[in-house]
């Protein structure tokens, strides 16, 4: 029994109900405050109810094509919108919010791709244990709890307006009030009745569009709304030949995109922002080129990967070397010429691509048998300027 309930008296496991709404107050309070003294910046606690709007917007973003082909949340709506599917008799969510802004670090002197913050630590870490925390009170106290950070059984960004952290911002991502959006969200779904947020935070964006204008491939479509085959974000988690009218866009970027966030007035300045401390805001390019399989899996850490397979990663890698890398640089040569003749077909094709921008044909086949390769051959981009 923790201290607290006995200095009020009050009883609160599972097998005492009904709560008194008081009752159902104070334990709602004393979850919260466990989470916050957890390392959870923010904490809420939405119903555990379907979430209809998430739920026709998945189908109907679905059935326009607008999620490419992402599996993820949209794999079956009916669940990842129905808390009842991922805890029986769910009465709550308590959702948490945890920041991952950092201040950015120097820039390196070695050719380098660009990763987006949420990547650069594991900040889904200390979001599970801080939930975790909370999960195991509710379990010591005879409740039903479970976690679901980024997981598929669960659309987070609904469970967080409905708690009432914040509001979807015109670039979709959940801006927490007063704190912008640099945030990764997570619930613990439970059949405790604790007290529920009645009020939905009003729209913050105003007459901004920042987001909508910087996108690099005019992916927000409408306020609110991505067309996942646009965004850079989706292309690099996705697996096979990268749309070649987005490979100019990629710039730098190997893993994640930023640009939407990094314009964001209440992103930038009110940020929960901390020092950069074991964070890893870009990647060697040659040396993870370099990288056996083995090696190149743990160095991408908690990254999504398509199968957990390496070659999305190499694929990224290649094009990125294409729009930043120097024909003049040796490293960079040698790296074109051995993936022009490597014997997986998806990295001769990027590399091709790539040797193409920086003026390499010497190190581009005439033919080749694969079709994906010749593919390739026929579209050769121009040469780089600049
Ligand atoms: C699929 C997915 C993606 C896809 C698609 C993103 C998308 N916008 O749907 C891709 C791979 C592109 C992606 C990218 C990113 N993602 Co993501 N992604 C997810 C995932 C797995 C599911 C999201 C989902 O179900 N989308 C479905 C649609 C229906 O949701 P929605 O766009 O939010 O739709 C709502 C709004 O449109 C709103 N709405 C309705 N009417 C209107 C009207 C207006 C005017 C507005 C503004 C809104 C609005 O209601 C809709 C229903 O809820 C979640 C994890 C999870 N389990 O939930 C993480 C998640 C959403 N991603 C996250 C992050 C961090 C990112 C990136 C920032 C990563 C990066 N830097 O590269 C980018 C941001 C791109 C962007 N601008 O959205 C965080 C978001 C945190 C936050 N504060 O919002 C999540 C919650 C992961 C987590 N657990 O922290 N992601
Ligand atoms: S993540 Fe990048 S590509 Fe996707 S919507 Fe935002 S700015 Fe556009
Ligand atoms: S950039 Fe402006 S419009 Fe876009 S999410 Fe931020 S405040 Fe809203």
């Amino acid at each position: 029994m923790p201290e607290w309930c006995l200095r009020f008296g009050i009883v609160l496991s599972a097998n005492q109900q009904p709560f008194s709404r008081e009752e159902a107050a104070l334990y709602t309070e004393h979850l919260r405050t466990l989470g916050l003294a957890h390392g959870i910046d923010r904490i809420g606690v939405a119903p555990a109810t379907v979430m209809q709007r998430a739920r026709e917007t998945l189908h109907s973003r679905k059935s326009v094509g607008l999620h490419d082909t992402m599996q993820f949340t949209y794999r079956n709506p009916d669940r990842s919108t129905n808390p009842d599917a991922a805890v029986p008799n769910a009465k709550a969510m308590i959702v948490g919010a945890c920041s991952y802004s950092t201040d950015t670090p120097d820039e390196p002197t070695q050719l380098s791709a660009r990763v987006a913050r949420y990547a650069w630590a594991d900040y889904y870490e200390k979001l599970r244990d801080g939930l975790g925390v909370v999960t195991e009170t509710l379990k010591s106290d005879g409740w039903n709890a479970q976690v679901f950070v980024d997981h598929n059984a669960l659309v987070d960004r609904e469970a967080a307006y409905l708690a009432g952290l914040g509001w979807y911002g015109k670039n979709a991502n959940l801006l927490i009030s007063g704190a912008g959006s640099f945030f990764v969200l997570g619930s613990v779904v439970t059949d405790a009745p604790l007290v529920v947020n009645e009020r939905l935070v009003d729209d913050g964006c105003g007459a901004c569009k920042r987001c909508l204008d910087s996108c690099p491939t005019n992916a927000i479509v409408e306020p609110g709304v991505i067309d996942a085959a646009k965004c850079l974000a989706w292309l690099v988690q996705k697996p096979g030949v990268f749309n070649r009218g987005y490979r100019v866009a990629l710039a730098d970027r190997v893993y994640g995109c930023d640009s939407c966030q990094d314009v964001c007035p209440p992103t930038v300045r009110l940020g929960i922002t901390t020092k950069p401390t074991n964070v890893r805001a870009w990647v060697p390019i040659l040396h993870m080129l370099n990288m056996e399989d083995a090696q190149l899996m743990e160095s991408v850490g908690q990254w999504y990967i398509a199968d957990r397979n390496p070659m999305w990663v190499r694929r990224n890698l290649l094009i990125v070397l294409g729009n930043i890398g120097s024909a003049e640089d040796e490293g960079v040569r040698n790296a074109i010429a051995k993936f022009c003749t490597h014997p997986e077909p998806m990295l001769r094709a990027h590399a091709i691509w790539s040797a193409a921008r920086l003026g390499l044909h010497q190190f581009i086949p005439q033919s080749d048998e694969d079709p994906v390769v010749v593919e390739e051959l026929k579209n050769l981009p121009e040469l780089r300027v600049g």
